[in-house]
């Protein structure tokens, strides 16, 4: 089976894939003749066997039916740019979209693909990461299969001290996303946490690469639990951790939670290139589990104890002390008290 998959939607097309599961789906169940595939696809019978074959290695279930053609009886819920960019209609964000079986952090391959100057909007997803990122050196717990690690390469035209606005932007998208998604209700825990029932489901990690007066790149690093069980999850998480499976009560579509965060993801952004950033604070203000409440930030040894009032435009925390001092907290993991 191969280890990666390239979907380019504008200038290259869409794939073999991608096309004979149009086909497939297009027939609602019914069966596709080679002669129809061959000539619809323009493509000769032994390459559209050669792709069936290689959809079948990928979990799809595809039946010959004799002296009629195949027939597509059920789809795996796996990540693959053919299904993923089936019907999602986009204007940066999703374009362009690679998937690997397995790969270190995809934040680290849409790095280098960034620094080699692949377009925006590019976007890098894995079934499986075998060194997960999480901020600070800590480790995302990424098995194969059951969840969401996507990273989206990111050109905006705005200063180094901005780039914090983006890590908003997705945080939002994500809990957007997950309420469409699954009917569940997400907070969002600033900086960059969204949480189900006061239990983590989904982190983001934003890389940039910037000089003193310009953002080169920004890669949006976007971790989601979604069917993951929870003899999965590792015993020593720093904070209570959940997947939207084990909060709804039932499976979730990998897909189709993907392709509604894509599509989130580029309308915010699409609107935040429009009209700014104000609109995205306002939703993550709306969304924010902590404005009101007593918290504590904590940064390495040291803390800091408030209530949170809100977020300024750079993406610090604004805690309002027990003096009545208002102050601006840069980084640091929030607990409420
Ligand atoms: C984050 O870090 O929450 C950012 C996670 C970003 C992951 C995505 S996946 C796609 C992309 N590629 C990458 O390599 N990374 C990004 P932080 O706030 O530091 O939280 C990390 C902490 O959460 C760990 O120290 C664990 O305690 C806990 N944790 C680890 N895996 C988890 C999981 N799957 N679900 C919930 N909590 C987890």
């Amino acid at each position: 089976m191969r280890d990666s998959f390239t979907h380019t939607s504008g200038t290259g097309g869409k794939n073999l894939d991608q096309r004979i599961l149009e086909l497939f789906h297009a027939k609602k169940g019914g069966v596709v003749s080679g002669e129809e595939f061959s000539r619809v696809l323009e493509v000769s019978r032994t390459a559209v066997w050669k792709h069936i074959k290689s959809l079948k290695d990928l979990g799809y279930q595809i039946v010959a039916v004799p002296s009629q053609g195949y027939r597509l009886v059920t789809s795996p819920d796996i990540l693959i740019p053919a299904e993923i960019a089936a019907g999602l209609t986009v204007t940066r964000i999703g374009r362009r979209i690679i998937c690997f079986r397995e790969t270190d952090s995809t934040n680290e391959v849409a790095f280098r693909l960034a620094e080699e100057g692949v377009e925006e909007g590019t976007v890098v997803i894995a079934e499986k990461q075998r060194r997960g990122k999480g901020r600070l050196g800590r480790r995302w717990e990424s098995p194969a299969g059951v969840n969401l690690y996507c990273s989206v390469v990111l050109r905006p035209p705005i200063l180094p001290m901005q780039a914090a606005q983006l890590t908003f932007l997705s945080t939002v998208a994500v809990a957007r996303a997950v309420a469409e998604t699954a009917a569940l209700r997400p907070f969002i825990k600033w900086p960059n946490d969204v949480l189900i029932n006061g239990m983590k489901v989904a982190g983001l990690l934003n890389e940039m690469s910037a000089e003193t007066e310009k953002v080169n790149f920004v890669v949006l690093g976007i971790g989601v639990n979604i069917n993951m069980q929870r003899t999965q999850f590792p015993d020593d998480l720093r904070h209570p951790a959940t997947s939207l499976a084990l909060e709804a009560g039932k499976d979730v579509s990998r897909l189709y939670f993907t392709r509604n965060l894509l599509k989130t993801l580029d309308e915010l952004y699409d609107s935040y290139l429009a009209r700014g950033y104000a609109p995205v604070r306002e939703e993550w203000l709306a969304r924010c589990d902590i404005c009101g409440r007593k918290v504590k930030v904590s940064f390495q040894e040291s803390g800091i104890t408030g209530v949170a009032v809100g977020i300024d435009d750079y993406g610090a925390l604004l805690l309002q002390l027990p003096d009545g001092r208002v102050e601006k907290v840069l980084a640091g993991d929030v607990t409420i008290l």
